[in-house]
């Protein structure tokens, strides 16, 4: 099969990088040509995204991946979900992108979304977990803001980097999964649901499917970056995890993922949506997946607690250095103070380690006293939440899990894979660290026909090429009977 070259752009919510795919005889090759830093910036009282500051990142990392592999064909963009940038009817951006983590979504907003459509019904159409910054409750916020009547298309933050790219303005249908406004059975935009909420039922461009091209480069972009005329922009599971789900190098037939970064992704992929009332009161989401798969998740807390808390003592002038810590953390015992990683006092910015203090204290238990010991607390709870979600999705859908396969930056922490081995009672398989990106290429590959088959089939053939650091529970928390492998 032909060699193609293929670049993701992955950018996730503390950091961006322009990887190229080299795919060669089934065989996936990832180099990382550049990477920048992402965080939300403080713009009086809203919390933004630079957006424009990032696509500046991006055509830096297009010019590098171009000087480094003239032969390639095609463009992949993913980034986190949920935020979105507004257009004016000539397509100009109204303003930096609020960021999901800003304090506009009050409980009164909610409560407002919830009067129109009730909270059990949103989750029979859109099939989503609870949380305030799903796209539906900032879109409420926004329709009370100054921009509103101004606005002629709300454009996901991927689609807004392609729409940069090549002109065209589309939605692609994963990450439309996460705004709330989709139906996770038909995946299509409902008139009636957006009539409801008073909004456009175009207020999104158009839907794009996972694999379908976008549209080639424009040409000014090609001359600012050097890349070959005729590169094209292909859709790809534009929601970050929804490729790293692709990317997960699974060959059991029981496996669950944790897609670890700035959140932990954690749960199993389906080919329907669980759309019960034990799966809303689990609040467990239902993503939409690639090739029409589901993503049955739950957004745990993740690495947010400690980047935060890293950020927090830097700024203090204290000790932060990550892998110092986590050396310190891994030589505490086990068994100290856990926290609900959940809990929404922990989105914003601003003091972690105090708020963590606080969530112990207040729950009576022992306050963590050290930065390593705040550091371990929150390695213990994200892997007891990973457990306790896993058992969740087993009796929710009636599956088993066997392996658990953690993926991206949180999969280099060795001391958060062991700790998810014991808690969970099963294998830990880590890697890639960069799964997104992976994910990302192998749709575009597939496109390209240098990749074909199912995820599974592709799946199988990259994970022959890697190295997976594996972590088996020490603890006895291993379930005591063998369980039957799901289908
Ligand atoms: P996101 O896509 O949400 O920005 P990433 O998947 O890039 O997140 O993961 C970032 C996280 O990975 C960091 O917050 C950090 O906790 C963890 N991480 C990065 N490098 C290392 C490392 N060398 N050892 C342990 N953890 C790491
Ligand atoms: C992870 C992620 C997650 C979303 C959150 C906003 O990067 O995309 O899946 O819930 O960011």
């Amino acid at each position: 099969r032909a060699r193609t070259v293929h670049a993701a752009i992955d950018i996730g919510a503390s950091s961006g990088r322009v990887v190229a795919g080299v795919v060669d005889d089934g065989r996936v090759e990832l180099h990382t040509v550049h990477r920048f830093a992402n965080g939300a910036v403080r713009d009086g009282d809203r919390l933004r995204w630079d957006l424009s500051g990032l696509f500046a990142e991006v055509l830096v990392g297009l010019t590098r991946l171009g000087e480094a592999f003239a032969d390639v064909t095609s463009i992949g963009v993913d980034t986190w979900a949920v935020d979105y940038g507004l257009l004016d009817t000539d397509g100009r951006l109204l303003a930096e992108p609020t960021a999901y983590r800003d304090d506009r979504t009050t409980p009164a907003v909610l409560a407002a979304v919830h009067e129109r459509v009730s909270a059990a019904d949103l989750y029979v159409v859109n099939g989503l977990q609870s949380l305030p910054f799903t796209t539906v409750y900032q879109l409420a916020a926004e329709q009370r803001g100054p921009l509103w009547p101004r606005v002629r298309h709300a454009v996901l933050l991927p689609d807004l980097i392609g729409y940069w790219l090549t002109g065209e303005l589309r939605t692609e249908v994963t990450n439309a999964s996460t705004t709330g406004l989709l139906d996770a059975r038909t995946r299509t935009f409902p008139a009636d649901l957006a009539a409801r909420l008073d909004l456009p039922v175009d207020l999104f461009p158009p839907l794009v499917q996972p694999g379908e091209p976008l549209g080639a480069l424009l040409p000014a972009v090609a001359a600012e970056t050097g890349l070959p005329p005729g590169v094209t922009v292909v859709a790809v599971g534009s929601h970050d995890t929804a490729s790293a789900v692709v990317g997960v190098p699974a060959t059991e037939p029981a496996w669950a993922y944790v897609s670890s970064g700035t959140w932990s992704l954690v749960g199993l992929e389906l080919d329907a949506p669980v759309l019960t009332p034990e799966s809303r009161t689990a609040n467990f989401t239902n993503e939409g997946g690639v090739d029409g798969r589901t993503r049955f998740l739950r957004n745990v807390g993740g690495l947010w607690l400690l980047s935060e808390s890293l950020r927090d003592w830097a700024e203090r002038g204290e000790p932060a250095e990550l892998e110092a810590l986590l050396d310190q953390a891994a030589a505490l015992p086990a068994g100290g103070p856990t926290i609900d990683v959940d809990d929404d006092t922990f989105i914003a910015p601003g003091d972690m380690p105090a708020r963590i203090r606080e969530a112990c204290r207040a729950a009576g238990q022992e306050v963590p006293a050290s930065s390593a010991a705040v550091v371990r607390c929150v390695l213990e709870s994200l892997a007891a939440a990973y457990a306790r979600t896993l058992d969740q999705a087993e009796r929710l859908t009636g599956r088993t899990v066997e392996v658990v396969h953690v993926v991206g930056g949180g999969s280099q922490n060795a001391l958060l894979c062991q700790l998810a081995a014991d808690a969970t009672g099963r294998p830990v398989l880590a890697g890639p660290v960069e799964a997104t990106a992976l994910g990302n290429v192998m749709v575009q590959a597939r496109t390209a026909g240098s990749l074909t088959g199912t995820l599974e089939e592709m799946r199988a053939r990259t994970a022959e090429q890697l190295d997976l650091r594996r972590y088996d529970p020490v603890t006895d928390a291993a379930p005591s009977t063998t369980k039957e492998a799901g289908s």
